[in-house]
């Protein structure tokens, strides 16, 4: 019933409840040392990028520092943060992947 009951009456718990997810980019970001074939992989992999899009990513954050691999809700854009960086290093890579607010 919180729908017919004006929002500034509402709680900022109930508020909060009424509004879409927040929604993260989820961000990789350039080093000098990660091979382009793993980055290409872990889009693949983690993003379900096809190949061709996955290098357009890899290029982009080569190029430019950075690139947007996705956009997810808070969860599961801190699991895919997690996932990434931990297989990076499982791998002994420095890639690092990072989330912003879209
Ligand atoms: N700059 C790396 C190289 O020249 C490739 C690379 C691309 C690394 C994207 C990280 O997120 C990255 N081997």
């Amino acid at each position: 019933y919180s729908d017919s009951i004006p929002e500034h009456h509402l709680d900022e718990a109930t508020k909060v409840e009424l509004q879409p997810p927040s929604m993260y980019q989820v961000v990789l970001n350039n080093d000098d040392y990660t091979p382009m074939d793993f980055v290409i992989d872990v889009l693949v992999k983690f993003f379900r990028l096809n190949s061709e899009a996955a290098t357009e990513v890899m290029l982009q954050v080569h190029e430019r520092g950075k690139a947007v691999c996705g956009v997810y809700s808070a969860e599961i854009a801190e699991t895919k943060v997690v996932q990434v960086n931990q297989y990076a290093r499982e791998h002994q890579h420095p890639l690092l992947c990072t989330m912003e607010q879209a």
